[in-house]
């Protein structure tokens, strides 16, 4: 069995570096904050952050602020709670969340919160569990969940709660992995996780295995290895995760690796991409695979971040 190609992605997350001459303006031109998010992770994760140099990222991240105290997904753009949670992440991984201006950005995201708990994504109101997710992970990264209503927030959460188990994006809306994902974790970072039903939950999240190993992310859907990340670090938080055949993932999501290049791809075969590149190798982190750093499943950040921020260890 052919492991886990790690120079050839650490290679191809660089790639970018190597066609532009610099990494960092790829991420600022193509990526964006999400996709220095991901990338930049993935490369923690293997061990190679210190490959990108810090002093060309910090200066961009701040540069994609605006004066309402939110991120977009490059300069010029406008803000969004996805992106500021990205900046957050890459500012957590190099240890600079000191540069943020704290109360501005958790008053933004504060902002965005609801009569009824939820939280929108921006100005213009679309409400989702995905944003009741990165408000919290983001206010608690920079230890100001106390400027939001918690327990409202909360409540909004588990009134999006299915008979299956499962949560979807609004209440009454079907339920998906992606969205459980959100849900769980916020729970799990706001100490709410003894609301969840976890041996119903981990039933509809352990169904999501297919044949070929890998995980959907509802039923009747194709395997991607991005549930890899969505349902293992679900079933991680809900303590469920060997009710999963782990070799069978662990070898679908080696199956999906480009062994010329590097990369990961959503399928067998298909096109490689940074966003499954990511999930991919944080899915073997949660699977334990050797030589890797561990990540967190609520924060989706290594642990040793994890810890420094939140634990103060
Ligand atoms: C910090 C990891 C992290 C996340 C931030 C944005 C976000 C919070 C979470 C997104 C959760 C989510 C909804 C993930 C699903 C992404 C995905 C592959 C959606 C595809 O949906 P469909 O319906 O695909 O196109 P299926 O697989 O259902 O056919």
């Amino acid at each position: 069995m052919e492991g886990l190609l790690v120079e050839k992605h650490i290679k191809y997350i660089l790639s970018a570096k190597e066609s532009k001459d610099e990494f960092e303006s790829v991420v600022m031109e193509h990526l964006r904050l999400n996709g220095a998010y991901w990338g930049l992770t993935t490369l923690d994760i293997l061990g190679k952050i210190n490959a990108v140099d810090q002093v060309e990222v910090i200066p961009w991240v701040l540069q994609c602020q605006h004066e309402s105290g939110g991120f977009s997904g490059n300069i010029g753009h406008d803000p969004h709670i996805l992106y500021t949670l990205s900046a957050i992440q890459v500012l957590a991984l190099f240890d600079k969340l000191d540069v943020l201006d704290i109360d501005k950005v958790s008053n933004y995201i504060a902002g965005l919160q609801n009569e009824d708990g939820s939280f929108s994504g921006d100005m213009w109101g679309e409400v989702d569990t995905r944003f009741s997710y990165v408000a919290i992970s983001s206010l608690a990264l920079l230890r100001k969940l106390d400027n939001i209503d918690v327990e409202k927030a909360v409540q909004y959460i588990l009134s999006c709660k299915n008979v299956d188990g499962g949560f979807g994006c609004t209440p009454g809306a079907e339920s998906h992995a992606g969205q459980i994902f959100c849900c769980v974790g916020a729970l799990a970072i706001t100490g709410y996780l003894h609301q969840v039903d976890k041996d119903l939950l981990g039933w509809w999240l352990c169904e999501r295995q297919v044949k070929c190993g890998g995980l959907n992310g509802r039923p009747e859907k194709l395997p991607d290895v991005c549930y890899s990340w969505w349902v293992l670090s679900s079933l991680i938080m809900i303590d469920r995760v060997h009710w999963i055949d782990k070799e069978k993932l662990v070898q679908f999501i080696l199956d999906c690796q480009d062994r010329e290049n590097g990369g990961i791809s959503d399928r067998p075969d298909d096109a490689v991409d940074v966003f499954h590149t990511y999930f991919g190798v944080a899915g073997l982190s949660l699977l334990e695979y050797p030589g890797l750093k561990a990540i967190d499943p609520a924060y989706a950040l290594p642990v040793d971040v994890v810890n420094r921020i939140i634990f103060d260890k």
